[in-house]
């Protein structure tokens, strides 16, 4: 049906009278999405069917990507793509006089993730079906994804979203292949024999149900499933209160946890993340007992990933299913647990690290607790044989200790390979974070520098600019992101630059629509654009840009001798509902836009936007209209950071500290081609551990900090006096945690230097072309690739 344009015209409006009962002049463009979608299924079912029956039929080895975040965005428009089919369908729609972009439009985000991990594990879908990997997802289907932002008089609002309220056509919903999840109740156990037998006695049951979606490999056969767990009653449970016992299972999928940033300590978020092991665990392991004889290879048939470790308890939940449904010793389920499962660390910061209270945990797990108490005595056994009379290596390394367990600790003890997300922050997990681990087990400790999708972050955003390096070099970048390399002699090529400059001031020009759409302000496309967008949070440092601008605001009135080129300021960036600092700084940000856009006498050299609701189809949007990319954290504390990346392959320079994989950026642009700026990690490390650091000297002894500041308390901006109280106290009173006021001035420096390199617009494309040359390392192909091999142990399976 997608072979030409005729024989895919006729079918789509046949499907489309099939299913919405209606003809096509009285269709709107959700039916037309939904037919269009429905008949993308249908296509690929047979390639879909073929891939599971393949692994079946060769009993290759399969990964299992367990995380409690998939942020996917849209699918259709990613789908034709890489089935090859978008050009006739956008052709044979033409001709029917409807627009395929408007028809894309419709479909609502998959929004199933908070930011960077949610996306990551997306992109690594992506690229596992286009390198026929057999690599697959499981995840929640919460029924409400990560919430919807409105700005009201500049402060966030968060709004339920509602991306099922049309039904969800890229899933299949696998009612047959229900398991129920235990939890609560009483743990009883006998001698059965010569060996203890435990079982469960008044739990709570809930049921799982799959809901499938095929994952469509870039021009190949292979159909990998991100399989979704919906939580439903059950009808195994007793219940007096029919009514409760519905509501509280359903809440287990109801909602993803919008708040990255503390635990809250809520008993369902632990109920959501066992709900997800529970369900992936006995389905992984129902699907292998169909296909293999002996449980006892199982580690050499299926690996599992953790992604951060919300999916932790896969550790004591395949001992428990190996131990108590399958009859094994500890030491045969110890052997095949820690030979599955391996982890991957997100961050840091101690704030983050998952831990949780005996109290909660015990009466909701009963059973996995005491697997969890039998690993880590026999975990601290060892250590007291390894590193007699160690008590303090001891303390240090439980998995629990002083009524917690520590996540991480367990994600760590019961896997084989423990990676971080580049270079600079696996470093750090080995020689400070986890130093402990890393003496006592060094050879799981391992790197994967993250990555991005470049069909999704490229080809599929920004056209234009893949058809004109395709021109250039030939299509093999798409299977092949390495070889974009090739681009670097264009870096040279006054024709290519010029292509590239005029495909830019488009992709700017399309933004500036959406952003005269949406806030009613004109912004100048000729404009330098300046971009930070990301979940707000105080180490992202947000504020230091913020202060940038307000010290920029202030020349701009104080000096007249003093003019800059025009530049536009865009942010996007959701703050957790919960984290009044960060909408805080939301609201800042509306203050000085409205200050700044406002004033005749600067609004024609620099703008501040703040883009609504910042989501990856908005993403998709931005990246390919940026020129300046805010990578600006404080050294050390972003992880890796993969918007560094998409910014880059869409040709933007980077204005960014030490830190991430900015870092390995740099490594590869060479400085010239890159900003970079402030403290490094060591040193923000040293302050951080041994003090030393007195903002209030950067207040005392630069003018402009001081300006920018007092600005924040002295009713400056329109609204209460005390708005901004808590910020200015964060870098005063608070000592500054991140290091706002300690790096502004080399902050500022950086970009006087855009200011003068964007004036040379030949020498600036240059800069431009070798990132996207260099952009390829960043592809989630290479990323994969490395997973596959160095630690996953799977392999290609082309069909
Ligand atoms: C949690 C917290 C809690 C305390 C305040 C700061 C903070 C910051 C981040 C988080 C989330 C931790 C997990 C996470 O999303 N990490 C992100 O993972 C991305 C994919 O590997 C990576 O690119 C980002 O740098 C990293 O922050």
């Amino acid at each position: 049906m997608f072979s030409c344009k005729e024989s895919f015209k006729q079918s789509f409006l046949k499907r489309l009278e099939r299913l919405c009962g209606k003809s096509f002049h009285d269709s709107s463009k959700l039916d037309q999405y939904q037919t269009l979608s429905m008949m993308v299924r249908e296509y690929i079912s047979s390639n879909w069917i073929g891939t599971n029956e393949q692994s079946r039929s060769n009993q290759n080895k399969q990964t299992y990507y367990l995380s409690i975040e998939f942020l996917l965005g849209r699918l259709l428009g990613q789908n034709l793509l890489n089935l090859g089919v978008r050009g006739i369908v956008q052709r044979g729609l033409g001709e029917l006089g409807i627009s395929l972009d408007d028809i894309e439009e419709t479909e609502i985000d998959a929004g199933l993730g908070n930011g960077g991990l949610g996306r990551l594990a997306a992109c690594f879908l992506d690229s596992l079906a286009s390198l026929d990997l057999p690599g697959h997802g499981m995840g929640i289907r919460y029924k409400h994804g990560f919430f919807e932002q409105k700005i009201v008089d500049g402060h966030q609002v968060e709004l339920p979203e509602q991306w099922l309220k049309h039904g969800y056509v890229w899933e299949i919903r696998n009612a047959d292949q229900a398991v129920c999840v235990y939890f609560g109740g009483e743990v009883k156990m006998a001698q059965e024999g010569g060996r203890l037998r435990f079982w469960n006695e008044n739990a709570e049951v809930i049921t799982a149900v799959p809901h499938d979606i095929p994952v469509i490999g870039y021009k190949t056969k292979t159909i990998n499933t991100l399989r979704l767990w919906n939580a439903e009653p059950c009808s195994l449970q007793h219940e007096q209160n029919i009514l409760k016992y519905k509501l509280d299972t359903e809440a287990v999928s109801e909602c993803l946890y919008p708040d990255d940033t503390h635990d809250e300590g809520k008993v369902l978020r632990l109920k959501q993340q066992y709900f997800l092991v529970s369900a992936s665990l006995q389905s992984i392991v129902k699907s292998y007992k169909k296909n293999h004889r002996s449980l006892y290879d199982f580690h050499k048939k299926v690996s599992i990933h953790i992604n951060d470790t919300h999916p932790a308890l896969a550790v004591p939940e395949l001992m428990r299913i190996l131990l108590d449904e399958e009859k094994m010793t500890w030491e045969e389920a110890w052997y095949i647990t820690v030979h599955t499962i391996s982890y991957t660390n997100h961050t840091t910061l101690a704030e983050a690290l998952e831990k949780w209270r005996i109290d909660l945990f015990k009466p909701l797990l009963p059973r996995i607790f005491m697997i969890v108490e039998e690993i880590n005595e026999r975990f601290c056994e060892w250590l007291w044989e390894k590193y007699p009379g160690d008590w303090d290596r001891i303390e240090k390394l439980a998995i629990i200790a002083h009524g917690e367990v520590k996540m991480a600790h367990l994600a760590i003890v019961g896997s084989y390979s423990v990676n971080g997300v580049a270079n600079i922050h696996s470093n750090i997990l080995k020689e400070r974070e986890m130093n402990g681990f890393y003496t006592v087990f060094p050879s799981k400790f391992n790197n994967k520098t993250n990555g991005m999708s470049h069909r999704r972050w490229l080809l599929k955003a920004n056209p234009p600019l893949a058809d004109l390096i395709t021109e250039a070099i030939g299509d093999k970048w798409i299977k092949d992101p390495e070889s974009l390399l090739e681009l670097q002699p264009y870096a040279h090529d006054a024709a290519f630059i010029e292509s590239f400059q005029k495909i830019k001031r488009q992709r700017k020009q399309i933004l500036s629509d959406i952003i005269k759409n949406s806030t009613g302000f004109a912004v100048h496309p000729d404009s330098i654009f300046d971009v930070q967008v990301k979940r707000l949070h105080a180490y992202k440092r947000q504020l230091l840009n913020v202060i940038h601008m307000m010290y920029l605001y202030n020349r701009l009135k104080d000096d007249s001798a003093f003019s800059i080129y025009p530049q536009t300021f865009i942010f996007g960036a959701k703050a957790s509902p919960t984290y009044h600092y960060a909408k805080k700084i939301i609201k800042l940000i509306h203050s000085v836009a409205h200050k700044v856009n406002h004033d005749p006498e600067v609004r024609h050299s620099m703008n501040v936007i703040f883009m609504e609701n910042y989501r990856v189809s908005s993403a998709e949007r931005i990246f390919p209209a940026s020129d300046v990319s805010e990578q600006i954290s404080a050294a050390s504390k972003e992880a890796s950071g993969t918007g560094n990346m998409k910014f880059m392959i869409n040709g933007a320079l980077t204005i960014g500290t030490h830190d991430g994989a900015n870092i390995e950026m740099l490594e590869r642009v060479g400085p010239d081609c890159i900003y970079t700026f402030g403290l490094k990690a060591d040193e923000v490390l040293h302050y951080g551990e041994k003090g030393g650091y007195r903002s209030r000297e950067y207040y005392q002894h630069d003018a402009r900090i001081r300006q920018a500041a007092d600005q924040l308390i002295s009713g400056f901006f329109e609204g209460e006096a005390d708005e901004f109280e808590q910020i200015y106290d964060s870098l005063l009173a608070h000592n500054d945690e991140y290091f706002v006021l300690k790096d502004f001035a080399s902050y500022a420096e950086a970009q006087e230097r855009i200011q003068k390199d964007y004036r040379n617009k030949r020498l600036w494309a240059e800069k431009a072309v070798t990132n996207i040359a260099h952009a390829g390392y960043f592809s989630s192909d290479r990323t994969i690739r490395e997973y596959a091999d160095d630690i996953w142990g799977i392999k290609p399976h082309p069909r």
